[in-house]
């Protein structure tokens, strides 16, 4: 395990061939645009490169993703693309994890598991890294290209709303969008379509909204029955954490999701200057200062008074109560 700069990511680069690139599990547009946009960059430079398929590449991103097949190389040289730890591979490559020979990542904290490792955590996204990357090799910024890159940097920064989001971010993102890329198109699909299954869940989420400690605190929750009745899959779920934190004037937001009978996943967003894993930390989860997840047994009634009394002394301490 030996932390690399970028030259010597070129290095590997240059004198390697038949690279299988590999996303995270549940990956998101920033894995799998690492991942596209790096296998074009080699083919570009003549080199045999694919991306593992784990066979769960939702469909959204097939703008780049199409016409994809996968077939494992001789003597392959394996590449981890936005996963700071082997327990993020997905479960078909668990069995490679021992194989990495480069990793390129952009987790401040992660436990490297490739030979050699690439982590450069002021990237808002993986992509940014990738473009370095393209960039040192003297590579063209082609159309496919920039479009898997541009889907990585906006997914990461929240289409640039995140404070990750820096002056290199837009930086590059101009770069990209010199490229003749259908960023519009881009964005109507990754942050503005939403299927039916995924607005009745959220529609039934918001029924749930509730409001309380002078407008501090707003929590929703979302059961098995609701998730049936709207005829939607765990991936419908993807935003809906984002529900409480909207109403204006709340510090912390709670969503509860039943994963089964007498199991709530908790998701907790903040702000300052609440930290959300403080609270979270209470009850054996972790995550980000403004972000955070945590797991909380008992009827919902129990689990919500818990994690409302966890954020109730919070927001005391912090003199807000
Ligand atoms: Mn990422």
């Amino acid at each position: 395990m030996e932390k690399i700069g970028l030259q010597k990511v070129c290095e590997i680069l240059r004198s390697r061939d038949n690279f299988v690139i590999f996303t995270h599990h549940k990956p998101d547009g920033d894995t799998v645009g690492s991942a596209f946009a790096l296998m074009f960059a080699l083919r570009d430079l003549g080199k045999c490169a694919t991306v593992f398929d784990s066979g769960d590449i939702p469909k959204k991103y097939d703008y780049f993703t199409k016409d994809f097949t996968f077939e494992m190389p001789q003597n392959p040289t394996f590449v981890a693309v936005d996963i700071a730890s082997a327990d993020m591979l997905t479960p078909a490559a668990q069995r490679y994890k021992g194989d990495f020979h480069l990793s390129i990542d952009h987790h401040a904290h992660g436990t490297p598991f490739a030979k050699y490792n690439y982590i450069n955590s002021a990237a808002a996204a993986n992509c940014e890294n990738i473009y370095e990357i393209i960039n040192a090799l003297n590579i063209e910024i082609t159309t496919p290209i920039a479009s898997a890159l541009y889907t990585g940097i906006a997914t990461d920064t929240g289409c640039f709303m995140y404070s990750n989001t820096t002056p290199l971010t837009h930086l590059i993102t101009a770069e990209l969008i010199g490229r003749k890329i259908d960023f519009a198109e881009i964005n109507r699909k990754m942050f503005e379509s939403k299927s039916p299954a995924h607005i009745n869940l959220e529609k039934a989420a918001w029924q749930t909204l509730e409001i309380s400690h002078n407008g501090l605190i707003a929590t929703v929750f979302v059961t098995r029955e609701m998730f049936e009745e709207a005829g939607a899959g765990e991936e419908d779920f993807e935003g809906l954490a984002s529900i409480p934190r909207c109403v204006d004037g709340v510090k912390i937001g709670i969503t509860l999701k039943e994963a089964e009978k007498g199991v709530y996943k908790c998701s907790l967003r903040s702000y300052p200057p609440i930290d959300s894993t403080v609270i979270a930390a209470q009850f054996g989860g972790g995550g980000h200062i403004r972000a955070a997840g945590c797991t909380v047994k008992g009827t919902l009634e129990q689990a919500k008074g818990q994690l409302i009394f966890a954020c109730e002394q919070e927001l005391k301490k912090q003199g807000l109560l």
